[in-house]
């Protein structure tokens, strides 16, 4: 090498000097765990986490709850915005603005994304060229949303095809949605996404149409027949369902789609195409050089991965149940989220005992709201009334699932606040059912005696 050449080695080398910062803690992604884990460390260290703790997220806004943005957000009138919806909003806890975060000394590298990152060296490659060194890294990168490429589809950059993940997802599908009033939409997926974003669709007054491949809706949860159930009050709502076959091509006229067309031939008219056909968890930076599980990075009971400086939260971590044996899983629901995110600031900071989870996930749509505990494994229990259920305004109904004569799940629509909590308590106990008979005779009675 030249004398220029390695002057100019030395400049580029003491710029990137420049560029490095170091952190005790760096949190790596800005979602729902990344604000409940800020609030625990401020919670547990105080003025002490001031000029400790970095956030780095691809986003362009600080922590918010992800689950009002196919809800509250997508409301005909009055939608849900941020600030309002920030963490910790949705556990009715403390509201992270930004000035939160700066008022506590944390710092908040917002519309940064970390292109790569070394483990042994404990750094992280920004897009900006920034090397930000750490400590203790806390993993908190979720999921993102598959493609329809992915599955041999195309037109997901149309002007008109709306996924949902973040909030920039959230922006397009209200300024589409308005841009057809009273069009026809096709929903592509008949899980979470598709079944809220369906609603919201019927809210705004635009025809739905939701094809998925699958038996029925919500495969991953319900039974056939609390999916029964579901599908049925959609359908009084006006929304179409066609399952057990795909979208096999979009037409597209002057970038927009205009024409879904099914695997049979048959052609559907769409003013626009909503697509929820699963998430991945966001691992590739960790590839190689974390252990790995259940599609997310491995983590023990203290949220900590194979690899002792790192721990993982949220969608992205696949830690033990206890309440299953120890077999480690991994959830992409919020509640989760946010107590492994707790969990891991309390371990990194000091010893905790191992998280002992209840995998609790609730959806509202319409004026439904259903929640549910534990595992869906096992024999399905179902109780209450389901089919007069459908004409009531206030439907209640439910399944236990029980295995080896326990409860190891339960769901349950419209219940109260008691109600729910007296089917948590079974599921978290393992309550005994000596005769499932009398369980599905008894349903809530059952659980709401002891
Ligand atoms: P996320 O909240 O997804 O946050 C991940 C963050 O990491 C994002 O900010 C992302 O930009 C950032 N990131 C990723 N990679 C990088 C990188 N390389 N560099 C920088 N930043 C990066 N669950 C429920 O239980 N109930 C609900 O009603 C519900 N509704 C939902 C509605 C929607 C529309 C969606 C998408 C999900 C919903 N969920 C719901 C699931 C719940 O929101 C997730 O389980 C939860 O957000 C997971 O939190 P997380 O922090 O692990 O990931
Ligand atoms: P999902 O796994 O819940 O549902 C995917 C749906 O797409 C299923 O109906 C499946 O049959 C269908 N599908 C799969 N491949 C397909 C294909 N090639 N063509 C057509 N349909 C196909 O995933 P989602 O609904 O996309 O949700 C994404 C993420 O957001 C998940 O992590 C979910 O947990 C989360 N989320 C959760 C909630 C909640 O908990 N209330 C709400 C919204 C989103
Ligand atoms: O958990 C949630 C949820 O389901 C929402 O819609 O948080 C949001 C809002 O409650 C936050 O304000």
């Amino acid at each position: 090498t030249t004398r220029r050449g390695r002057q100019r080695g030395r400049e580029k080398q003491s710029k990137r000097i420049q560029m490095s910062r170091a952190f005790k803690y760096v949190i790596l992604g800005g979602g729902v765990a990344a604000g409940y884990a800020a609030l625990e460390f401020v919670r547990r260290r105080g003025d002490a986490t001031a000029g400790e703790l970095c956030i780095i997220s691809e986003e362009a806004v600080a922590p918010y709850e992800r689950p009002a943005l196919s809800k509250g957000y997508l409301l005909p009138e009055g939608g849900a915005r941020l600030p309002a919806f920030h963490t910790c909003a949705g556990a009715n806890d403390q509201l992270l603005t930004e000035d939160w975060y700066k008022e506590h000394g944390i710092e908040l590298m917002l519309g940064t994304k970390v292109v790569s990152a070394d483990v042994r060296r404990k750094t992280l490659l920004t897009s900006s060229g920034e090397v930000i060194s750490y400590t203790t890294l806390i993993v908190a990168t979720g999921a993102r949303v598959l493609k329809l490429e992915e599955f041999g589809g195309s037109g997901s950059d149309a002007e008109n095809v709306c996924y949902l993940r973040n909030i920039v997802d959230a922006d397009k599908l209200v300024r589409v949605m308005r841009s057809c009033p009273g069009g026809n939409a096709i929903v592509i997926g008949g899980g979470y996404i598709g079944m809220e974003c369906a609603a919201a669709l019927v809210a705004n007054k635009i025809k739905v149409t939701i094809v998925f491949p699958g038996k029925h809706c919500m495969g991953r949860l319900f039974t056939p027949k609390l999916a029964e159930f579901y599908e049925n009050y959609y359908t009084s709502k006006g929304v179409t369902f066609i399952k057990g076959t795909a979208v096999s091509s979009l037409e597209i006229s002057s970038g927009k789609v205009t024409t879904a067309i099914l695997r049979d031939g048959r052609r559907l008219p769409a003013d626009m195409v909503v697509v929820g056909i699963g998430a991945r968890a966001n691992t590739a930076l960790f590839e190689g050089q974390l252990a790995m599980d259940k599609g997310g990075i491995k983590v023990n009971g203290q949220m900590q991965a194979s690899d002792a400086s790192v721990y993982a939260v949220g969608d992205v971590a696949a830690f033990p149940v206890k309440l299953f044996a120890g077999e480690p899983r991994r959830f992409e629901h919020v509640d989760c989220a946010r107590r492994t995110a707790r969990h891991a600031v309390a371990a990194a900071l000091g010893a905790v005992g191992d998280i002992d989870y209840l995998p609790f996930f609730y959806s509202r749509v319409f004026a439904l709201s259903w929640r549910f505990y534990g595992d869906n494994a096992g024999e399905a229990v179902h109780f209450g009334d389901m089919d007069s259920a459908a004409a009531s305004s206030t439907p209640k109904f439910g399944a236990f699932w029980v295995i080896a004569g326990r409860v190891a799940g339960a769901f349950l629509e419209g219940g109260s606040p008691e109600e729910y909590e007296a089917i948590a308590h079974a599921v978290r106990r393992r309550a005994a059912v000596p005769d499932v008979a009398q369980l599905a005779r008894e349903g809530l009675a059952f659980v709401l005696r002891e």
